[in-house]
């Protein structure tokens, strides 16, 4: 989230969509009706399928899966054309005036650059024009037709209502409504949020479904203000922390670019990822880049790191240059058998993943899985699922069994970038360890078994720092958090202070490139004081804005910052666009209010001034964004598998510059009429994903006893499916035989003039518990994934329902 939970109290509209918030994120929902109760705020949902969302909502707005860049590029179309920006934020602080190179051209759904063979852009013609110092161009008046609004304006010209509407089924007025009414904060003193999550990202255009909004929130004036932001509804405990520390294989901890493998040395890694800039007002933060990876390798190697040997980046892992390390690709490796050995820890992938017969076939390759969990589940018991013979599997499968997260310490990072501490309630049942047990054990054993037998390069593993230990030999999430944190590895001066040797580093501000301080995340660098208070564990409740930032109730990262970019809630001298919202201010040489983005000060000093967007190089927020894989704009495709045989948009049916996997067992229908329906998928307020956990609690299970599927009265009419009757899911992939549950939450559209019908299933089910409970709709889900991350399609892919 750019903001925090408790911050869309602040908003007047409330836009959600890509989410059910009320059901799979409460608390945020909690905050969705104190606006309202507080303030009259108007609440949007625009889903597919009616949810306990809508029935909250002002206005519910449903559209086929898989179509929200039409639903938005026509908003941005109205925004334009009515002349419902925020002009004076779009001219400062956004690139809306920037020229874009002659060279960028789009045309019938290729951006310029496009290689059909590769399926890639050459993304070297997506570039703002500079001048002879390398500032961008600039026309502040946008009357010239390359800059980025007129660029804007012309590409969304296509997105007209009508069009919009029969790609999406949404009814025109219903369109007008969302439109007219979000556009309304384009003022200064209304604010509009957006809360997003899965119906956004789990599409083959997912990345492009966020970046739409972002330029409708840039056009509005509604980043960096209270009440506004783009806010991801993060899912499982703690999945902001996992990001935030790099459970992904692109980054390094604190969002640091993976190093790749013709980057050899740590001068040529730091040289490709610092940006530079020429715009003299930018802050251009990542310049910061050495010192965050120099602090960060000290946290690894210790005193083994020195600058003559690069301060250890030889042991960091490197990707090949070009690769894909994410999960889709992995388990295709893993299906070809390249991959040996998988150590799974609290997931359950035979249900989760896409394409689920692919991904258990794929576990018969390995020789080995360790599998770290407090339940057995369908991944670690695949060798004995549906179709396997025991026999004949190799895979040996080893199953730790770990601490629950009430059974452990630690710190949890929630949705709102904020870290709480929480302490042990339970010590865990028998033998169970903590996750951080078990790993710490593990290294140490390595740590002896290289240093013994060498091996081929035993460095990375024998020069890892591993000191996260107690007294009595178990892991310390505190000493850990510590050297997350960051700590003075000499006494160092920086301004009028002098920190001794051992303290915390209060703040990345204070990160040094010279090899004087550890960090293992610098965004998280903050979270203790200099003296060691764990800040994390602050629960006072003073709100001096009123605002609802609590700034010591926990800690949030950045430095604290609880509203991301707050610099753009001023003008340029320092003064609050909304005077009954001020999140900041600047009063007698100083800002008063949240943590600004930068202490420097306001945008009108032409020396020590600012500009707002400080992660940008330019500065300010993108609507031209040349940055993503498919496109610096959004612009509508169907889903890898559609009803629709044509694009109406273009020629391009679907996102030219997604990954095709061929694999026997990926198989894509297209628009094939055996397989006539939408599906989508989702959870249920009753279980927790695949279900691994919730389906062992009795009272869950009885309340959601089974796989079903959602169809429409008049689907179910169609098919002669009555309610409670089993049928079967079919997609080219698989099946799945479950109840069919006829309600009028899904109705079916109109697109194109003609009606297409569109089903929903739960992914929280599984072949192992309870007994004949159904299994995953995964089984019937692509091998897919968004063009930029990969996230798997999982909302929007083709099916055909029969009665059993
Ligand atoms: N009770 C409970 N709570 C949970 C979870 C759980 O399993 N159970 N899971 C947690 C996790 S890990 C996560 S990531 C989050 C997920 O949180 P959400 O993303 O809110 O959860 P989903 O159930 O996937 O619901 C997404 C919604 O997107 C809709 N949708 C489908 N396709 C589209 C589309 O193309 N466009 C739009 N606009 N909407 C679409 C679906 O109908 C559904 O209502 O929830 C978390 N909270
Ligand atoms: N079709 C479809 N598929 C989806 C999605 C979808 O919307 N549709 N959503 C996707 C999303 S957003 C997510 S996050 C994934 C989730 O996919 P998974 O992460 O594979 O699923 P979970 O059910 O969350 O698995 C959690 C496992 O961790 C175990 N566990 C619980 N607590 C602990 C603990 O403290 N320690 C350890 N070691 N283990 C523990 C549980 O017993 C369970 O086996 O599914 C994805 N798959
Ligand atoms: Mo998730």
């Amino acid at each position: 989230m750019t903001n925090h939970y408790i911050d869309i109290k602040n908003a007047d509209v409330i836009l959600i969509m890509g989410s059910n918030a009320a059901e799979m994120h409460p608390i945020s929902f909690k905050w969705v009706l104190r606006a309202r109760e507080e303030r009259g705020a108007k609440i949007i949902h625009v889903d597919p399928r009616f949810t306990r969302t809508s029935a909250l909502a002002d206005h519910y707005i449903a559209l086929r899966s898989g179509t929200d860049i039409a639903f938005l590029g026509g908003m941005i179309k109205y925004i334009l054309e009515n002349k419902k920006y925020f002009e004076e934020y779009v001219r400062d602080y956004t690139n809306a005036s920037f020229i874009v190179d002659e060279k960028f051209s789009f045309n019938d759904g290729l951006f310029s650059g496009y290689d059909p063979a590769a399926r890639k852009y050459d993304k070297s013609t997506w570039a703002i024009k500079v001048d002879e110092k390398g500032i961008p161009q600039k026309d502040p008046t946008f009357e010239n037709p390359r800059c980025v609004l007129q660029m804007l304006k012309a590409h969304y010209s296509r997105y007209d209502i009508d069009k919009v509407s029969s790609i999406t089924g949404t009814p025109v007025e219903d369109l007008k409504t969302v439109y007219e009414l979000y556009a309304s904060t384009g003022v200064k003193d209304k604010a509009g949020t957006e809360l997003y999550a899965l119906g956004w990202t789990q599409h083959t255009v997912g990345v492009q479904n966020i970046r739409a909004m972002s330029i409708i929130q840039g056009l509005l004036g509604n980043m960096g203000i209270a009440g506004g932001g783009i806010n991801a509804l993060r899912g499982e405990p703690n999945v902001q922390g996992s990001t935030d520390h790099a459970i992904l294989s692109h980054i390094l901890p604190g969002y640091l670019k993976a190093p790749v493998a013709s980057l050899t040395t740590l001068e040529e890694y730091l040289k490709k990822n610092t940006p530079k800039t020429s715009e003299p007002q930018s802050a251009n933060w990542y310049q910061n880049t050495p010192k965050y990876m120099v602090s960060l390798l000290k946290a690894w190697y210790g005193d083994k790191a020195v600058k003559e040997n690069d301060f250890g980046y030889a042991n960091v892992p490197k990707l090949d240059d070009g690769q894909d390390a994410t999960v889709l690709n992995m388990i295709d490796k893993m299906y070809e058998g390249k991959i040996k050995g998988f150590t799974c820890i609290g997931q359950d992938p035979a249900v989760s993943l896409p394409n689920a017969n692919k991904v258990r076939q794929a576990f018969t390759k390995l020789d080995w899985m360790v599998h770290v969990n407090i339940f057995d589940n369908e991944t670690a018991s695949f060798w004995k699922g549906p179709g396997l013979d025991p026999k004949k599997v190799k895979t040996e499968v080893f199953l730790l069994p770990a601490a629950a997260s009430m059974e452990k310490e630690g710190s949890m990072s929630n949705s709102g970038r904020m870290l709480q501490w929480k302490y042990t309630a339970e010590k865990p049942p028998g033998d169970a360890l903590s996750v951080g047990d078990i790993l710490y054990r593990l290294v140490n054993k390595l740590k002896d078994l290289y240093k013994k037998e060498k091996g081929a390069f035993p460095d990375p593993i024998v020069n890892l720092v591993w000191n996260y230990g107690d007294a009595k030999g178990h892991y310390d999430a505190l000493a850990t958090s510590k050297a997350v944190n960051g700590l003075f590895l000499e006494d160092v001066t920086i301004g009028d202070k002098t920190f001794k040797k051992g303290q915390c580093v209060p703040g990345f501000g204070n990160l040094q490139a010279d090899g004087k301080t550890s960090c293992g995340n610098w965004i998280y660098s903050g979270a203790f004081a200099a003296d060691g208070t764990n800040l994390m564990a602050r629960r006072k409740k003073d709100d001096p804005t009123g605002l609802g930032l609590y700034p010591e109730w926990g800690w949030a990262w950045p430095v604290n910052r609880r509203i991301l970019y707050n610099r753009a809630s001023v003008d340029k001298n320092g003064q609050p666009f909304d005077p009954s919202r001020p999140l900041l201010k600047w009063v007698d040489g100083k800002w008063v209010g949240d943590v600004p983005d930068g202490p420097w000060p306001p945008l009108s000093d032409k020396e020590k001034g600012k500009l707002p967007f400080i992660m940008k190089p330019d500065g300010v927020a993108s609507l031209f964004g040349p940055g993503l894989a498919d496109g610096p704009f959004p612009e509508h495709y169907e889903p890898l598998e559609g009803p629709l045989a044509k694009n109406p948009m273009s020629s391009q049916l679907n996102n030219p510059a997604i990954k095709i996997f061929t694999k026997e067992c990926d198989l894509y229908s297209g628009c094939d009429p055996k397989f006539p329906f939408v599906c989508t998928t989702y959870s249920c307020t009753e279980h927790w994903c695949t279900g691994a956990e919730t389906r062992w609690q009795s009272w869950l299970t009885e309340a959601q006893p089974e796989a079903y599927v959602e169809i429409s009265r008049e689907l179910a009419e169609l098919r002669g499916i009555k309610n409670g009757e089993r049928v079967r899911v079919e997609s080219p992939r698989g099946k799945v035989e479950c109840v069919a549950m006829v309600t009028t939450r899904f109705r079916p559209f109109q697109v194109g003039g003609q009606t297409i019908h569109q089903v929903g299933m739960t992914f929280n089910y599984g072949w192992l518990f309870p007994k004949d409970c159904g299994d995953t709709a995964n089984l019937l889900t692509p091998t897919a994934g968004d063009a930029n991350t990969m996230t798997p399609e999982y909302k929007a892919f083709m099916v055909n329902v029969t009665k059993v």
